[in-house]
């Protein structure tokens, strides 16, 4: 491996949810940073703890493909619901999903939610695994509006926006907005600094 005069250091974003590595790319090449896409499936911790979770991932995805990585846990934190269904939205998505949310707040008055994204980051010249996390607070809409983004998309409604859920806006626009883009701008100045040396890792 050469010495690449300064450059940053390249990454792998490892996710196998297309909406996220989608929100990830415009960012990161917004940022001018080096990085790839890797769909590949990490195992997830059962934890309370994101932070946990991302480390974990991080950690396993290193260990497969020898190169600096990067994994994102997300999840959904309802108030009336005591933060449900958080580190658990991954599973509470694919077996209620939105429809099944609603359910569970129909008749609610105190509909407040945020979003939170922790993102992990390992490589051997870095190391430990360093954190960046995001938030985005808003509410939780009353019926499905929208059908661009993913997951709980279309009934999270940001608190500075102009009403529309995630669901109603282009990438663009939730990226001004939303917790991944929050984590993802405070990854992409730290990782901007790193530079590459030779020979990084084996
Ligand atoms: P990877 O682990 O492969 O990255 P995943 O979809 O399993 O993909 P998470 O474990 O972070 O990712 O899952 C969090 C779930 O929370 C996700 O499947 C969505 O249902 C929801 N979620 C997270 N961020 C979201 C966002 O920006 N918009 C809507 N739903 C989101």
């Amino acid at each position: 491996m050469s010495r690449s005069g300064g450059r940053s250091l390249r990454f792998v974003v490892v996710t196998r949810n297309p909406g996220k590595a989608r929100e990830f790319e415009k960012i990161f090449s917004e940022c001018g940073l080096r990085f790839r896409v890797e769909p590949m499936e990490t195992p997830e911790i059962q934890s309370e703890d994101l932070r946990e979770v991302a480390e974990k991932s991080a950690l396993y995805a290193y260990d497969v493909l020898r190169e600096p990585v990067m994994v994102e846990d997300a999840g959904l934190f309802i108030e009336a619901l005591n933060g449900f269904p958080g580190p658990f939205s991954s599973y509470v998505y694919k077996t209620i999903g939105v429809e099944g949310i609603l359910k569970l707040m129909r008749g609610v008055e105190d509909r407040r939610a945020r979003f939170i994204s922790v993102i992990a980051f390992y490589s051997p010249i870095t190391e430990p695994v360093k954190f960046f996390t995001g938030e985005v607070e808003g509410y939780i809409s009353e019926e499905v509006r929208g059908s661009k983004g993913f997951g709980f998309d279309p009934i999270f409604v940001p608190a500075e926006g102009d009403g529309r859920t995630f669901g109603e806006m282009e990438v663009e626009e939730k990226n001004k907005l939303s917790h991944r883009a929050r984590a993802a701008r405070k990854f992409a100045e730290w990782i901007s600094g790193i530079r590459e040396v030779t020979p990084p890792y084996e």
